[in-house]
Formats: C-alpha cells, sequence, structure tokens
C-alpha cells in the first residue's frame, strides 16, 4: 500500500532555492519513495508569531507531492533528517530556518497526536501552502476543510483582506 503526501517546504535563510531543491532530490531518495509533483518556488513575507513581517527575510515556499510506502510517523522521520541535513537548528518557534518540512496531508488520513497532526493544523489557513499545492493538484482537497480551491479563494477575497487577517502570508 502507498499514499500521496503533500509535503510544505520552506526556506528563508541562506541559498534558499538550492535548498528546496537539494530537499526534493532527498525526499525522492527517502526509502520506498517517489516525488511525483513540485511546485514552483512562491517567495513570501514571512509570518512570526505577531504576523506577517516584510522586515524578516522573505521565505521561498512550495509544496511537493511524495508517493510514499512509508507510514507516516516514518515520513516524518525522514523530514526532519533531512531538515536536519540542510543545517536546520530550531531555536523560536516561527523563526527563521534554512529548511522546513511540513506534512500538510497523507492520502485521506486524519491523525491527532503530539508529534503528529495530518492534516497540519494550519495549512487552511496559510496562502503559503495552498497556492503551491492548487498548482500542482487542482482539484485537492483537505480532508475536514473542502477543496484547496475554495480555502484559497476565501483567504484571497476582499472581505479577509478588510478583516486585517494577518496570519495568511501573502506574496512578497
Ligand atoms: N508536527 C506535528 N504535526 C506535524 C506535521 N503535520 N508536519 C510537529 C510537520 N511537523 C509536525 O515543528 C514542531 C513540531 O511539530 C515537530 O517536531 C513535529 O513533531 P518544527 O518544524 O520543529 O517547528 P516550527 O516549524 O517552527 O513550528 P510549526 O508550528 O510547525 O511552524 P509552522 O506552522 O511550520 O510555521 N512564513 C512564511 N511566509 N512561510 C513559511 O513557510 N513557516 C513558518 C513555520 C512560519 N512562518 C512562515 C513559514
Ligand atoms: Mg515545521
Amino acid at each position: 500500500m502507498t499514499a500521496l503526501a503533500v509535503i510544505a517546504l520552506g526556506s528563508n535563510l541562506g541559498d534558499r532555492a538550492a535548498t528546496l531543491s537539494s530537499a526534493v532530490g532527498a525526499l525522492d531518495a527517502l526509502p520506498e519513495s517517489s516525488i511525483r509533483a513540485v511546485s514552483s518556488w512562491h517567495s513570501t513575507v514571512a509570518l512570526t508569531v505577531e504576523g506577517r513581517d516584510p522586515t524578516q527575510p522573505a521565505y521561498l515556499n512550495g509544496v511537493a507531492l511524495l508517493q510514499t510506502g512509508l507510514d507516516p510517523f516514518q515520513l516524518l522521520d525522514g523530514l526532519r533528517a533531512i531538515e536536519q541535513l540542510h543545517g536546520r537548528e530550531r531555536a523560536e518557534r516561527w523563526g527563521d530556518r534554512t529548511l522546513d518540512l511540513d506534512l500538510i496531508a497523507f492520502g485521506g488520513l486524519e491523525i491527532d497526536g503530539d508529534e503528529l497532526q495530518v492534516p497540519h493544523p494550519r495549512a487552511h489557513e496559510r496562502d503559503f501552502v495552498l497556492a503551491p499545492w492548487l498548482e500542482v493538484q487542482p482539484d485537492a482537497e483537505l480532508v475536514g476543510r473542502g477543496r484547496v480551491a475554495d480555502l484559497l479563494a476565501a483567504l484571497r477575497s476582499p472581505a479577509a483582506a478588510a478583516s486585517g487577517d494577518e496570519r495568511t502570508g501573502g506574496t512578497a
């Protein structure tokens, strides 16, 4: 049995594009796994715990689809190993990072554990996840939230903008 995993990639330090490309290679090299699609890289304003912050280094974000025979916890271990390989240091939450790999979705599975939550609990409110995901999977659905195209349209609606919603992250 294999599943299609949706993985969000982000980087805002160092040679961001080189790091993301290298991470895609490392994902493809995971056991029983192969890359099915990779989005373009989107330049986005850093989202910090205080909101969007254009004074911080901008991110490059993208999404990769990975067909995998690993289970979700094995895949999470793989993602952490790839982050380490690319010099990731964990300092502050939502702080700057050379590489962040988040498991956004794993087939139609729902997991609500301490170590792993799938779908990713903040994916539905993040432009920088939904836009590249839609690019590689136009009919994508986020379990429990609905169609990715609809979620993204709602985030980008004039009403969302007028509410001053700072959480979504926008295009840099
Ligand atoms: N974890 C639980 N569920 C998952 C999952 N589905 N995928 C746990 C990955 N990890 C998951 O993550 C903390 C712990 O979450 C992990 O040990 C894992 O067991 P982390 O990567 O160590 O820390 P973090 O990334 O700083 O925290 P967090 O809460 O995951 O942050 P986010 O939500 O990933 O946000 N702005 C822009 N423009 N673009 C970005 O990509 N990214 C972040 C990080 C903030 N601002 C950003 C961006
Ligand atoms: Mg993370």
